[in-house]
Order: structure tokens, then C-alpha cells, then sequence
């Protein structure tokens, strides 16, 4: 349970005036609608965790570019990290937030509500929680986005619709009205994306013959690529992929629906503009409102669907199907057991638990499922919600001790860097999941590091790579402070699993290697998702690589020494290969060109390439410093990540966390060595918007993936700032 981040109501805990200030804050959010005020201001506030402070209180707020002097970055510095190790667990981990998308609590709340154990596993508070976030997250439009800052959608509007109306606001309640008026106004939820017409056919308001088949018999195809058809296979996809569709073609495969009650038919007649009975299911499967559409259907799909929505007329109770339910029952099965019942993210973690309830409403699987929803759950200023992920614990830990150490400053942090310590320590994976690998599509995973927790422990090549990084910075301090290092065999445990992660492109993926062509994306059914069938190599993810296994080797030389600097050439090549022509990097799972530009310099750095010896170092900075915000900082938005272009925020505004990608970028390009003038006015800036708490402020959502969905990194504002800064005292003030 290390790492475990669970929320409980605390009632005995509050004095009765506290208790009469929450009951009354939860009444005035319910009379106040919250989203006729709604301006991008009330968002940022409502984002941050824990850091309230007026605007007015921000410390030098004179600053000038030419006044960054020693004392000022370290006092920041002290400031800073004493400040965060605050928010540090006693199991050495740091939580935090990592909400953003909308579409995952109407998952579990429509499961909790088909199974019937809603009420018990959600208590009063918990409702109250997430309807205030409900509240607090709707667009003036009325409608909800895909993430809490994105455009309404029908997928977030439909689904967060039933979630209000289950978790108990009566149709006429304000909120829910401009949110029905918003799905009626774009011709109703028959519009709303595959993965939301999936959730509204389990909860028994949208039909089964209205959505694109995801048949289970596809995890009976042969698997080897001389069948050529073995290229398509579900074990070939990128993992997420792949374990999402699994537990949704057995729903899907059986027609799962919950109890038709008084609710349900309700809905039938609230989430469309004509008659339930008369909707034309057939039409609808391809139906998808404009505003949810990224990834629109290439016309192979249309073709396929269609034939597979013909068989299912002969595949629908028959033999065949019963065998591939079953087959696909032992996939859910185990990846339950190796996850502890967390699995290995929202979407398939709800979606198993419904499939064993299917299977069987008295299992001990679907109890065991029950006390592991919570771990998804977060609470902050905007209410209750369900995270991307079991949290981002491991991730985090990583960076800060990274940082931490960093700064030149590590001895005044012992204790905090011993706990940490404590946490990489527990998290490493010590040993591959059951086997044979093969036969569950899984890659090795002894040695590597998952991103949040040991439980959780799938293994991620650039989690496993930070993770070895970290081990390695607390390796070199005194081990009376921090704790023992961990021991070699283990550190080589990880390097092998990072050099078994190398792609044919010398690029590294996520979780595993890619398994089969882009090409497979044409069957991407997703529409609102880009990139989401096979796992592709990154360059975060190969930066990250590069730079962990050139510290490796840094400090052992010998251990696989060809092996090593093979791999870190091929990956330069492939970080070059993937640089644009403008110097730039398109970031993956951050925001987005300034995230992926200190990847992208820091896997060059990893090789030996400076401004002074490498174009490609040079045009990345000159890039960046085309970018920069007249206040001295870089100031992203999340529009970047969809568009694929840089995306100023408007009024060109900077952000603390954009600001601290770039310095970092340009400092280990080695661009100080030319030039420090930008790099001064963009350490000013970092210290211009710390707080007196030495907290920094939250600002607009800093993580992204599949494109188009973002996800909040709450962590982020304090690691990233720190590290900057960091460097700059120890590499460019030379401390
Ligand atoms: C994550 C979180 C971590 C992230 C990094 C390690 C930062 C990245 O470098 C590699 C990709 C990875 C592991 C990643 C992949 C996609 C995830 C798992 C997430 C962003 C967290 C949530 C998201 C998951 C796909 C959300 C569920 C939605 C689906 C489309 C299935």
C-alpha cells in the first residue's frame, strides 16, 4: 500500500463550526451557478491544491532582469524546497492531483450504479464532492468538456449529464437543464463518441444496435505476423488500447445492460430530441457531434464496422462467442490479480469491475474491485474527481529528488531526500508478471519502475528510466543521510529492462515495444483520440532512456558497454530524425513544444552535442528564444497539443512550468555558454511568481495524451521551478 492515496470524510475530525462551513458551502454551491462566472481566472483558481494566496502577496514583484544575484536564486531555492517537502508523505512520495478529463467518473458512477453498489461505495460527502465538481466544471454554454479547460462535447456533456442525474440532481435543477439544453442543441446524445454511446448502452439509454462492434472473437486471431492478419492482433496494440477494448468487447460481446429502472427510462426521453423508440440505430453508430470529432472515421472503418455489425447476427450467442467471452474473462482476470485490483488505468479499471460483476454479481473479483475505486479519487477546490490514474507517485518522486539534488543544496534536504529514498526504493518492480509473458502480451518487467505505485507496477520505459536516474543522484550522497543506495544487481535489473524497450527505429515507446504498423491507427475507433492503437517511440521517452543510460554508464563503465553506446546512437539519430525543421519537438504527454524541447535537448546533451558542436542543439534554442513572452517567460497553451502548432496563451502570458521546460532546455543545450541575457530574464520571471510560502502558482493544465485529452500535473508548478533554478545557480552562477 505504499503510495496509496485514499480520501476519507473526516466528521469527527472537523469542530462543529467547520462542519456548518462545509454544509454550507456545499448549499451555496448548489444555489449558485457557478458557470455564468466562469472566466479562465475562476478555473486557475479552482485548480490549484492548497495554495491560496492574493495575487498582491507574490514576493519581488520589482525584480529586474539584471538583478538575478546569487543569494536571491538560493533564498528562492530554501524557499522553494522547504515549501514542498512539506506536502511529502511520511511514505516519501509526494500526492497530488491528477484529474483533468471528464469523461472517467461517468465510468465508475454508471458502474457503481449497474451493479448496484452505489450507495454504498459513495457516501453522502462523496456525492456531494463530485457534484460540486460537476457544477464547478460546466462551460457557460452549458455544455462539458473532454478535460476541465476543453471546448463542450457531447461525450463530456452527455455523460456528465447522467452522472448528475444518478447522483441524485432532479432534471430541473439548473445545471442539469443548461446541460440538456446544450445536448439537445446538437441533435442529442445519438451524437456522443463510441466510447460514450458504450457507457450509455450499459446503463441501458442507448442500444446495443447503435453502436460499432468490438466483438470478442478478435482475441482469437492468430497472432503471428506471416498471417498477415496477426498485424491486427488486440496483443499487438499500445497497451491502454488494448486493455480498454478487452473488458469492452466482453460488455459489448453479451450485451451487457443494467435493470431498466424509473431513472433509465427517464433518460431515454431527457438525452434526446425525439421519441427513444423512433431512434434510427443503424444511422447512429457513425454518428459523432463536430465538436467531439479529432480523429474522424478513414472510410475502411465505415466498411468494416459494417461488416462486422452483419455477423454479429450469426456471432451473437453462438458457440464461438461463448469460448472468446471466456478467453477474455482470463485476460481481465489477470490483469486484476497483477494489478491488486488497481489495473492499469480509469477507463479499463471500471469497465473490469463491471465485466466481473457480469460474470458472476457474487465474485470475490468484484468485491475484491470495490475498495480499490477510492485510490482513483481526488479531492481538491473544484470537488471530487476521478484521476487519470492511480496517481502520479513514482513520477513525481523521481523529478523532485532529480531537482532537489540539482540545486547544490541536497545536504539541507536529507531528511526529505532519505524518504524519497525510501519511496524509489519500494516502487522498483522486482519481478516479471506470471508468465508465460507471451501468452498475456506482456513485456519483462523486473526491474523497471511503474508510474505510480508498486501495486500498480506495470512497467514504463521512461518511469523505469527516472526512476534509475533518481536512484543513482541518491547514490552519490552520504548514505548516513539518505539511506543505502540500492543495490547494482538491481540497477542492472533496470538497465535491461530500458535496453529491451529499444525500438527498431532506436526510438523508445511506453510501456512496450511497437508491436505493429501506424497503419493500424486507420481502425483507431475512437474519434475523439489520435494515436492511440499502437505505442510509438517518443522522444520524451527516448530522452529519457538516453539520459538514464548515459548516467548509468557514467558511473559503471564496464557493464554492457557496446550494447550501451550502440543504443545511445541510434537513439540520437532518432531524436534528430524527429526534430523539425524550425528546431523544434512535438511533446507527447506534456505542453508541449516547450516539454518536449528539454527532451529533445537533453537527449543530444546525453551524447556530448552542445550549441558549440551540434546544429541541431542550436536550432532547438533558437527556437525557444523565438517563443519567449515579453515578461521574460514561456507561456504555452494546451491548443499546441491538438493543433500541432506552438500556441502562445493569449495575452501572452507566461507559465511557471513552460518557463522552467525552457530554461532547463536551453541549459542543457549549453546555450549560457553563449549567451545569458534571455536566461536571466526568464529566472527573473521564476522568481517574480513565487509566493511567500515558496509555493509557486497553479496554473493553466500542464499534461496531455492521445493528443487531445489533457490531464492536470499538480506537482508540476513546484518540482519544475525548483529544477530550473537549480541549474541555473549550479551550472550557469557555477554554485
Ligand atoms: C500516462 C501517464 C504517464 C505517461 C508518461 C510516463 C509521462 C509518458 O512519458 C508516457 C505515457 C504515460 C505512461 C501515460 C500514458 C497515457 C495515460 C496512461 C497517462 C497520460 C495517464 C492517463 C492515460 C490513460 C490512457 C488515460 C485513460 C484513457 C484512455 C484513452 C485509455
Amino acid at each position: 500500500f505504499q503510495g496509496r492515496q485514499v480520501w476519507h470524510f473526516d466528521a469527527d475530525g472537523a469542530s462543529p463550526e467547520e462542519l456548518k462551513a462545509i454544509k454550507a458551502a456545499q448549499e451555496a454551491f448548489t444555489a449558485d451557478r457557478f458557470n455564468q462566472k466562469h472566466s479562465s481566472d475562476l478555473l486557475l483558481r479552482l485548480q490549484s491544491t492548497g495554495n491560496i494566496e492574493e495575487a498582491g502577496s507574490r514576493r519581488k514583484p520589482v525584480l529586474k532582469a539584471e538583478a538575478v544575484s546569487e543569494p536571491e536564486v538560493t533564498s528562492a531555492l530554501r524557499d522553494g524546497i522547504s515549501f514542498y517537502a512539506k506536502l511529502q508523505q511520511e511514505d516519501g512520495h509526494w500526492p497530488g492531483d491528477y484529474g483533468g478529463p471528464m469523461f472517467l467518473m461517468p465510468g465508475l458512477v454508471i458502474t457503481c450504479y449497474v451493479t448496484g453498489c452505489l450507495d454504498t461505495v459513495l457516501t453522502a460527502p462523496h456525492k456531494a464532492e463530485m457534484l460540486r465538481y460537476l457544477r464547478n466544471h460546466q462551460n457557460a454554454d452549458g455544455g462539458y468538456g473532454l478535460h476541465i479547460e476543453g471546448h463542450s462535447t457531447m461525450f463530456g456533456t452527455a455523460l456528465s449529464y447522467v452522472t448528475m442525474r444518478i447522483l441524485g440532481f432532479p432534471a430541473e435543477d439548473e445545471t442539469c437543464k443548461a446541460a440538456q439544453r446544450w445536448i439537445l442543441d446538437h441533435e442529442g446524445a445519438t451524437h456522443i463518441t463510441s466510447w460514450g454511446k458504450f457507457w450509455l448502452a450499459v446503463l441501458g439509454c442507448y442500444s446495443w444496435d447503435g453502436m460499432n462492434p468490438t466483438p470478442p472473437e478478435i482475441w482469437m486471431l492468430p497472432y503471428a505476423t506471416w498471417t498477415g492478419i496477426g498485424l491486427a492482433h488486440p496483443g499487438r496494440f499500445w497497451c491502454h488500447c488494448r486493455m480498454v477494448y478487452l473488458p469492452m468487447s466482453y460488455v459489448y460481446g453479451m450485451r451487457g445492460t443494467g435493470k431498466l429502472t424509473p431513472l433509465v427510462r427517464s433518460l431515454r426521453q431527457e438525452l434526446y430530441p425525439g421519441k427513444y423508440e423512433s431512434i434510427n440505430w443503424n444511422a447512429a453508430r457513425n454518428q459523432c457531434a463536430s465538436t467531439d470529432l479529432y480523429y474522424p472515421h478513414p472510410w475502411i472503418q465505415d466498411v468494416l464496422w459494417w461488416s462486422l455489425y452483419k455477423a454479429e447476427g450469426l456471432l451473437l450467442g453462438s458457440g464461438l462467442r461463448k469460448k472468446a467471452l471466456q478467453e477474455v474473462m482470463r485476460h481481465v482476470h489477470y490483469e486484476d490479480e497483477n494489478t491488486r485490483y488497481v489495473c492499469i488505468g480509469p477507463v479499463n479499471k471500471v469497465i473490469n469491475m463491471l465485466c466481473c460483476w457480469f460474470e458472476d454479481p457474487d465474485s470475490e473479483a468484484f468485491k475484491r474491485h470495490i475498495p480499490r475505486l477510492y485510490d482513483f479519487l481526488w479531492v481538491a477546490e473544484d470537488g471530487m474527481k476521478m484521476q487519470g490514474y492511480n496517481g502520479s507517485q513514482l513520477w513525481d518522486t523521481t523529478f523532485a529528488v532529480q531537482a532537489i539534488c540539482a540545486t547544490g543544496l541536497a545536504h539541507e534536504f536529507s531528511d526529505c531526500l532519505r524518504r524519497a529514498h525510501q519511496y524509489v526504493d519500494v516502487t522498483q518492480v522486482r519481478e516479471d508478471a506470471p508468465g508465460p509473458l507471451s501468452a498475456w502480451y506482456r513485456h519483462i518487467s523486473k526491474g523497471a519502475w511503474p508510474f505510480s505505485t508498486r501495486d500498480h507496477g506495470w512497467p514504463i520505459s521512461d518511469c523505469s528510466s527516472e526512476g534509475l536516474k533518481a536512484a543513482l543522484s541518491l547514490a552519490a550522497l552520504d548514505p548516513a543521510k539518505v539511506g543505502a543506495p540500492i543495490s547494482d544487481d538491481r540497477l542492472f535489473d533496470c538497465v535491461n529492462v530500458i535496453l529491451s524497450y529499444q525500438n527498431g527505429d532506436g526510438g523508445w515507446a511506453t510501456y512496450e515495444n511497437t508491436r505493429s504498423y501506424s497503419a493500424l491507427e486507420l481502425i483507431n475507433p475512437s474519434e475523439t483520440f489520435g494515436d492511440i492503437v499502437i505505442d510509438y517511440s517518443y522522444v520524451e521517452c527516448t530522452s529519457a532512456c538516453m539520459t538514464s543510460l548515459a548516467e548509468f554508464q557514467h558511473k559503471y563503465p564496464q557493464h554492457r558497454r557496446a550494447e550501451i553506446l550502440a543504443a545511445l546512437k541510434r537513439g540520437q539519430r532518432f531524436t534528430e530524425k524527429q526534430q523539425r525543421a524550425d528546431g523544434s519537438w512535438y511533446g507527447s504527454w506534456g505542453v508541449c513544444f516547450t516539454y518536449a524541447a528539454w527532451f529533445g535537448c537533453e537527449a543530444l546533451a546525453a551524447v556530448g552535442k552542445t550549441v558549440a558542436n551540434s546544429e541541431a542543439q542550436l536550432r532547438a534554442c533558437e527556437f525557444l528564444l523565438t517563443k519567449q513572452c515579453p515578461d521574460g517567460g514561456w507561456g504555452e497553451s494546451y491548443l499546441s497539443c491538438q493543433d500541432k502548432v506552438y500556441s502562445q496563451l493569449e495575452g501572452q502570458k507566461s507559465q511557471v512550468v513552460n518557463t522552467a521546460w525552457a530554461i532547463l532546455a536551453l541549459i542543457s543545450a549549453g546555450y549560457h555558454h553563449r549567451d545569458t541575457k534571455q536566461l536571466q530574464a526568464a529566472v527573473c520571471c521564476l522568481l517574480r511568481q513565487q509566493m511567500r510560502s515558496g509555493d509557486w502558482p497553479q496554473e493553466h493544465i500542464t499534461g496531455v495524451f492521445n493528443r487531445n485529452c489533457m490531464i492536470t500535473y499538480a506537482n508540476y508548478r513546484n518540482i519544475f521551478p525548483i529544477w530550473a533554478l537549480g541549474r541555473y545557480r549550479t551550472e550557469v552562477l557555477k554554485l
